[in-house]
């Protein structure tokens, strides 16, 4: 049996639920085919422990792909990231009251990774179930983009595919702030048609998809 590892945070901020848990929970122990098997495992929204626990789970389960899932509220659609950077910039404190401010996520490491996953394919794969869909050029400053630096540096070199997913906050957390929201089963379809995407796609598509400024 092959393993796929997806991973999702704790809640944060003042938050009491984390759609990226609540989605990636949901595919646990789901075969994506005969020999593919979906381990979902959740990640601590504290700086100081993220990356021994992600750590840990590729140890534990030695995954042939991984993809890390975050939630960026105020974002309107699923997006998948293309870039971590070296650097933490908390703009608030983490579960453990840690707030680094422009520290590298791995002293003497590279200033960035780029995903190992093809990320257009599966943006166009999840638009195409009319699902919103685009690629991000940053997964922020935060604990999300220290996981995604983490994963891309452990993995650098192994032939194990990796990257990250940004996805939108649900409707009940979006009620006090009116930033936009996905249904949970909506965020969930969207996580499987990626995964079987990544799985099934070596080589990218190549279509325009970037920005300007
Ligand atoms: N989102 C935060 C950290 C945990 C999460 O779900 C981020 O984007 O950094």
């Amino acid at each position: 049996m092959r393993t796929v590892l997806l991973t999702g945070f704790e809640p944060f901020d003042q938050d009491t639920i984390n759609p990226s848990w609540e989605a990636v929970r949901l595919l646990d122990g789901i075969l994506l085919s005969d020999d593919v098997r979906i381990v979902a495992r959740q990640l601590p929204c504290a700086f100081a422990e993220a990356p021994a626990r992600l750590a840990g789970f590729l140890d534990e389960y030695k995954p042939e792909m991984v993809i890390a899932v975050g939630l960026a509220s105020g974002r309107a659609d699923v997006s998948v990231e293309r870039v971590a950077i070296n650097l933490n910039d908390a703009r608030i404190p983490d579960n453990l009251g840690l707030q680094p401010i422009d520290t590298p996520v791995v002293a003497q490491g590279p200033a960035a990774y780029f995903s190992t996953l093809p990320i257009k394919a599966m943006v166009r794969a999840i638009q195409a179930a009319g699902i919103g869909a685009s690629v991000s050029h940053t997964a922020g400053t935060f604990v999300c983009n220290q996981v995604f630096y983490s994963l891309q540096h452990a993995l650098a070199g192994s032939g194990v595919r990796s990257g990250f997913i940004h996805i939108p906050a649900l409707a009940q957390q979006a009620l006090e702030t009116g930033v936009p929201s996905m249904a949970l089963e909506t965020m969930v379809q969207g996580l499987r048609i990626a995964l079987i995407t990544a799985l099934n796609t070596e080589h990218d598509v190549l279509e325009t998809g970037g920005q300007v400024s």
